[in-house]
């Protein structure tokens, strides 16, 4: 029974945070998650989960913070007192972390570091159970196929180094102070809550909206990738039930299979009636309309060049392959994804064709703005 329990989530306003959020709520935990101070809401993905605080027996609640001012976090969680934290906060986007590499380190390395140690000063580290979103990113230049908890670690980018500190110190502290702390090692995950410049997002974005006419090109880097990709909704489950075993352990969390970067491309166009034909290579490298089944495109034709690459998005150091190998989970927690790549792809393409027409009707109209593109 695990009604009454509190949680306190660190990026809750993300993908992971919003769905972990819900599955806790329905759980009958009282949540408590902190966000971060912007010019603008960022809190779309939870508002609606917003109770209003004067109402009787709220369970949903937010809290001002960012992980790098420890005081704050310091004061949440002795005001909190949570049974459970899930730190899903950290600046998560790979190529972003070779620009703001020093940033990149002080939240996702440091700001692990300011939480386990403000639950130990406070004297919660029996009491408190500690989830961190370790990642597959940490594996970089493979050194097993597929990769499993035993497998070394070679990161390749600022985010994969902070994230591969933050998996030794919680480690560290579940064995210098017997805290339940544990890792949850993640393969990419996606959803249509996924962030737009993420890669899968930025497909079934763009493919949306040039089926509407509200782009004419989707600009990619490295499109011969192999991602193991799952859907967030299924890896949330997992987080919450590591931390409800009797002793901490890690895991990995992926689904066994990965596919490219193409091949998703190829799955979201068909999924809005487009065939595409790809030809070229390396930089040269374009996908052209072969042939529109339905009404979802009525702003393409046959021959359109609708995919070409941008050196831009290549990274300094690129990780080529991932694939998980998640059998722990299932032998010891019993955990399986329920959802596969093509269903995941599939409900993204009609969350984006939903919003990409709404945007064109208001286009036509003479209502909307361009929409925005990376
Ligand atoms: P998102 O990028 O969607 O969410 C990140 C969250 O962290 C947001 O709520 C963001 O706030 C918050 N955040 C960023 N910087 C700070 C800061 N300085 N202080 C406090 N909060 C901050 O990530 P996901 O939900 O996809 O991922 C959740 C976690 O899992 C991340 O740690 C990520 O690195 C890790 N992970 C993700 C995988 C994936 O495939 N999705 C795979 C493996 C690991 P805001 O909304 O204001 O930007
Ligand atoms: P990743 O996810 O780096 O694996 O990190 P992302 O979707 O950004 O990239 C996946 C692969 O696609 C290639 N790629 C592109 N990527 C982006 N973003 N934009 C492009 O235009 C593009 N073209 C090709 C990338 O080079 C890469 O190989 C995600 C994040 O959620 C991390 O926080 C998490 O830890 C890991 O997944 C597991």
């Amino acid at each position: 029974m695990t009604k009454n329990k509190v949680a306190l989530i660190t990026g809750i306003t993300g993908q992971d945070g919003s769905y972990l959020a819900e599955l806790l709520l329905e759980k009958g935990y009282e949540v408590h998650g902190i966000k971060r101070r912007s010019s603008m809401f960022n809190t779309h993905r939870v508002d609606h989960l917003y109770q209003d605080i004067h109402e009787d027996n709220p369970k949903f609640f937010l809290h001002y913070g960012d992980l790098t001012d420890s005081s704050n976090l310091t004061r949440i969680i002795n005001d909190v007192q949570p049974d459970e934290v899930y730190n899903l906060g950290a600046q998560s986007h790979v190529a972003v972390s070779f620009e703001c590499p020093e940033y990149t380190a002080d939240v996702d390395a440091m700001g692990t570091l300011r939480l386990l140690e403000a639950i130990r000063f406070l004297g919660l580290e029996k009491k408190t159970k500690f989830y961190q979103a370790s990642t597959s990113e940490l594996y970089g230049e493979v050194q097993e196929i597929p990769q499993k908890e035993t497998t070394p670690f070679h990161p390749r980018s600022p985010y994969a180094v902070a994230k591969m500190y933050a998996y030794w110190i919680v480690v560290n502290y579940r064995e210098s102070y017997g805290m339940y702390a544990c890792n949850g090692i993640l393969f990419n995950h996606e959803s249509p809550r996924r962030g737009e410049t993420f890669v899968t997002r930025k497909i079934t974005r763009a493919v949306a909206n040039i089926a509407q006419g509200l782009e004419s090109c989707l600009y990619l880097g490295n499109m011969g990738a192999l991602r193991d990709w799952g859907h967030a909704k299924d890896y949330v489950r997992m987080q919450w039930m590591m931390l409800q075993q009797d002793v901490a352990d890690d895991f990995v969390i992926a689904t066994g299979k990965q596919i490219s970067v193409r091949e998703f491309v190829t799955l979201s166009a068909k999924e809005a009636g487009i065939e595409l034909e790809f030809s070229g290579e390396g930089v040269d490298e374009i996908a052209k309309v072969k042939a529109i089944t339905g009404d979802n495109a009525p702003a393409l034709k046959v021959g359109d060049v609708i995919v070409k690459v941008d050196p831009r998005y290549f990274r300094p150091a690129e990780v080529e392959t991932l694939l998980g190998d998640p059998s722990k989970a299932k032998a010891q927690l019993g955990w399986v994804p329920e959802i596969t790549v093509e269903e995941m792809c599939a409900e993204m393409v009609a969350n984006d064709l939903q919003k990409a027409k709404q945007h064109a009707i208001l286009k036509a109209h003479g209502f909307a703005t361009s929409v925005s593109v990376e």
